[in-house]
């Protein structure tokens, strides 16, 4: 284990962190109390506040030159285990998750509060981004919903459990930008290229407008927040603008990756989302990278002194990306 300062670190999350295995024979029983998550949520909500939702992780810390980037995880909570492994071993420094980290796999609420948890114990060293999956209406579908529900039998605190549960969501960031300037987002970019600064003026949490008089400016950073976590790319050059994925956002295509990373002076983007494309794609040669990092055969990106690859969760290289910059 790395060392943390555990003034940060809720006692019920140390002892997530140190025996981990442990809490997955918990089945039926909640690994939290409703107080515990109460706790959890303060000390999430001090961290966020100091965490962009654009993140240039370059700034940020130094630790993101030696760094994994993860796509979803949708409750697989050994998959996280094992992804995390180099991080202790300390083969590398830092992570992004891109978001995703709850329904569809058996145990969301163990993944998401994991990742919590390392984010508090090492907050220079792990993001964790919003995906569309981080969303109560969207668990009621997939299956969160009822996870929490089978922990929290009594109805008024299953009910403050589950709204809690929705503030993290609400805490978490929104883009990564890393060292070799690719950017880790969980879905893509909005049919319109932007500048990514401007995700920094969606407030946190992400849900209160309250402070933002401008009904124009208000409505693009909604509509931005939205297509981030939903768009798909197209291969289909043809595409119109206004065509829409089977999600029902639109897709995006290849002259609008081009534009965005010209806005942004960036040389490529990092996204999950799509299972049905697989553990890795490079849907646009050098530009637009797919990765996806829970069963039945995940993978994860790996950058460091100037390269990049695709490893498996054993750690191994699939694929060479990026070579080593010359000097
Ligand atoms: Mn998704």
């Amino acid at each position: 284990m790395r060392p943390y300062n555990k003034r940060y670190v809720p006692r019920s999350l140390q002892k997530l962190l140190e025996s981990p295995e442990a809490y997955m024979i918990m089945k039926d029983v909640s690994p939290f109390s409703l107080f515990q998550v109460g706790k959890i949520w303060t000390k999430y909500y001090a961290l966020a506040q100091t965490i962009p939702n654009a993140v240039d992780l370059k700034e940020y810390s130094p630790h993101f030159n030696n760094m994994l980037i993860v796509g979803d995880i949708h409750g697989d909570f050994e998959s996280i285990l094992r992804i995390t492994r180099p991080f202790f071993e300390k083969k590398v420094e830092g992570i992004v998750f891109m978001g995703d980290f709850v329904d569809r796999g058996e145990y969301g609420f163990l993944s998401i509060m994991y990742l919590i948890a390392m984010s508090l114990a090492w907050p220079d060293r792990v993001i964790l981004l919003r995906g569309n999956h981080e969303d109560m209406s969207l668990n009621l579908i997939f299956g969160f919903y009822q996870e929490l529900q089978r922990y929290f039998q009594n109805a008024d605190i299953f009910d403050a459990v589950s709204a809690t549960v929705e503030s993290l969501y609400e805490l978490m960031s929104l883009a990564a930008i890393t060292p070799l300037d690719s950017v880790c987002i969980h879905a893509g970019i909005p049919k319109e290229p932007f500048k990514l600064d401007i995700l920094n003026q969606i407030p946190k949490p992400h849900s209160d407008y309250s402070l933002i008089q401008d009904r124009a400016l208000k409505f693009r950073l909604k509509d931005i927040f939205t297509q981030i976590r939903w768009n798909d790319p197209s291969e289909n050059p043809d595409e119109h603008p206004e065509a829409r994925s089977y999600h029902g956002f639109f897709y995006y295509t290849e002259p609008i990756v081009d534009r965005f990373l010209e806005m942004n002076n960036l040389k490529r983007i990092y996204r999950s989302h799509e299972h049905p494309r697989g553990n890795f794609q490079e849907i646009f040669p050098k530009k637009l990278y797919h990765i996806f990092s829970s069963s039945p055969n995940p993978s994860i990106i790996h950058e460091k002194d100037g390269a990049i690859y695709v490893r498996d969760l054993d750690f191994k290289i699939l694929k060479k990306i990026k070579k080593k910059d010359p000097n």
